[in-house]
């Protein structure tokens, strides 16, 4: 695409149309007032312990990840002057284990046009002969709604395995954007994917955009990875969804192979996922379906948004990406994790944001929804397994499990169900999982459940973040709710206490129930049904911080259950500088 960018800037100024709402999180009004350079205060509480986090500021979105050359990477979305989001630059940090982060020096600073007033999301594709190469989003008009462009960058030095430098070819960016012609709305057109290369040798990557109220990921071809044409239809668009956020589009294999697919991987071995991020309502939704690559076109399964919409995460996590890390031949989740404390508590932090445990993710043996794990790596931090040994737990019960550090664990558990006959009858009209969360909470009792884990809990139970299992029998099967309650998560009045939840596609009879969750201080990632379905929690207690944080498992419905396996570990600190 030839750039000829006063042509680019004149047409972009012309082409504004209806003013467009930009990403929820952009408050350009609050950047220069919330703004913190001095170092967090030590022993804050809430700074976790084996989550991804720079030392201070703002962070969202996880940006770029690859592994090159041993390494991986990843590069987030950061802004240097403050704890609220402000014109991004992107931090690099490198790992051997995505555990252990050693930080790198920022970058895609400001440094042409096409990036000046800031550098969005986006992804790395490497290519042939082992050269990485990132597409992501500049802004080269800030008001009144920041005109978006995608530009590309690629490394300084191949030779270095930590790509601590990145420059913007001059003469070729921004190499996608808005003209009278193809009528893309400049402030609705971001976070380029990683490409896939089809056998006709073109790459493709995908956009994200909305026309009016109708989301899309549109799509790029290009044959040299500088010159890209827009294809005629988007690869998927959906009417009423919003702007679609960080779209990502990957094959995995069919049947529950665990192995991962490389991006470009086809055939009929494969099906294939489509994510976006719906800005709307800050959810990370995505189908499975089958991508016609004559037609270059895509097909959910069962449809797009709709009551069984899928979602990476049930509670705070957003603009996600994947990659294929051909090292272990798996595929990594990565998503970013917004704070539920105030704009002014994260000014008192020095920090806002983080990321998820970055989880390994395929395919279910029916081939109907991803299964997610923390990657094993995760679980080098762990100390000595602490067993509670098989055993029945009553009804409005409480166990504790003591002999971990409970603000910093990774705790398992399963239950085995062994009386129906006080099971409640699911009612049809409850249709919407969260909703019913927050009714039946924890301390409303039920014939079969709630049981599960009170986390960050202090030692009189006036604080704790509850993760836990409810039981219903409907026509012919049983429907397990999965729930993340977070009403007395905190004695701060000013935290986002929201109540999370979802249903959760096991048979709890056959094949039991079980739980993980890590726990970090500020943080819950709840992995229910072998990783089935997942709820991140953001909490912020008063009473249990540290020492005075402890964990119990517990049952406040009327039927017992059976403790099947509990192990809990204390988990160390990761090295993050
Ligand atoms: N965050 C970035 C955008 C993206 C949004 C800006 C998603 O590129 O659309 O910080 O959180």
């Amino acid at each position: 695409m030839a750039s000829s960018l006063s042509f680019l800037l004149l047409s972009l100024i012309l082409c504004y149309g209806v003013v467009q709402l930009q990403a929820s999180h952009v408050y350009n009004h609050l950047q220069s007032t919330i703004s913190s350079k001095i170092s967090p205060p030590a022993n804050e509480p809430y700074r976790t312990g084996y989550h991804f986090q720079p030392v201070k500021n703002w962070i969202n979105d996880p940006n770029g990840p690859m592994l090159y050359k041993g390494i991986y990477h990843l590069f987030y979305q950061y802004n240097p002057n403050g704890t609220a989001w402000g014109p991004p630059v992107w931090g690099h940090s490198t790992s051997t284990d995505m555990v252990n982060w050693s930080p790198q020096p920022l970058t895609m600073q400001p440094e042409i046009l096409a990036n000046r007033y800031g550098s969005w999301s986006g992804s790395a594709t490497i290519l042939p002969g082992n050269k990485p190469a990132i597409l992501f989003t500049g802004i080269i008009i800030p008001q009144p709604q920041n005109s978006q462009v995608q530009d590309l960058a690629l490394p300084k030095d191949l030779n270095d395995p930590y790509l601590k430098e990145w420059y913007l070819p001059t003469k070729n960016n921004p190499v996608m954007f808005p003209t009278p012609q193809n009528q893309i709305n400049s402030s609705s057109f971001r976070d380029p994917t990683t490409a896939w290369m089809l056998p006709d040798g073109k790459w493709r990557v995908l956009v994200g955009n909305k026309r009016a109220t109708r989301g899309m990921a549109l799509m790029f071809r290009s044959k040299d990875f500088v010159n890209w044409v827009q294809a005629k239809h988007p690869l998927y668009s959906y009417p009423k969804s919003g702007m679609w956020e960080c779209p990502d589009f990957y094959p995995v294999y069919k049947n529950g192979k665990i192995m991962g697919a490389e991006t470009s991987a086809i055939g009929s071995l494969v099906k294939h996922v489509l994510k976006a991020s719906l800005d709307d309502t800050k959810h990370d939704i995505y189908t499975i379906g089958s991508y016609d690559t004559k037609r270059d076109a895509y097909t959910p399964d069962v449809g797009f948004m709709n009551a069984s919409s899928l979602r990476y995460d049930y509670g705070k996590f957003y603009a996600s990406k994947t990659f294929f890390d051909y090292s272990k031949n798996r595929r990594i989740l990565l998503g970013w994790a917004n704070e539920s404390s105030t704009a002014a508590d994260d000014v008192i932090k020095g920090w806002s944001g983080i990321h998820n445990t970055p989880r390994t993710i395929w395919l279910d043996e029916h081939n109907k929804q991803l299964i997610q794990w923390p990657i094993s790596e995760i679980e080098s931090l762990r100390g000595k397994p602490v067993k509670v040994p098989r055993r029945e737990i009553k009804g409005r019960s409480t166990v504790e499990v003591t002999g971990i550090t409970a603000v910093q664990a990774d705790v398992s558990i399963s239950f085995k169900i062994k009386d129906l006959t006080k099971v409640e009858k699911f009612d049809e009209k409850w249709t919407d999982p969260q909703l019913l969360c927050s009714v039946k909470g924890t301390t409303v009792k039920g014939g079969l459940g709630p049981f599960g884990l009170l986390t960050l809990a202090s030692k009189g139970l006036e604080e704790y973040t509850a993760v836990f299992f409810r039981v219903f029998k409907a026509h012919k099967k049983f429907v397990v709710l999965m729930c993340s309650d977070q009403s007395r998560s905190s004695q701060n009045p000013t935290t986002d206490k929201t109540t999370y939840g979802t249903f959760v596609d096991v048979d709890p009879i056959a094949e039991g129930l079980s739980l993980r969750a890590l726990i970090d201080h500020s943080v819950v990632e709840s992995f229910g049904g072998k990783g089935k379905s997942v709820i991140t929690a953001r909490a912020y207690p008063t009473l249990a911080t540290f020492k005075n944080a402890h964990v119990f498992a517990f049952n406040y419905g009327s039927s017992s259950v059976e403790i099947t396996e509990l192990t809990a570990w204390s988990m160390k600190k990761a090295k993050i500088a």
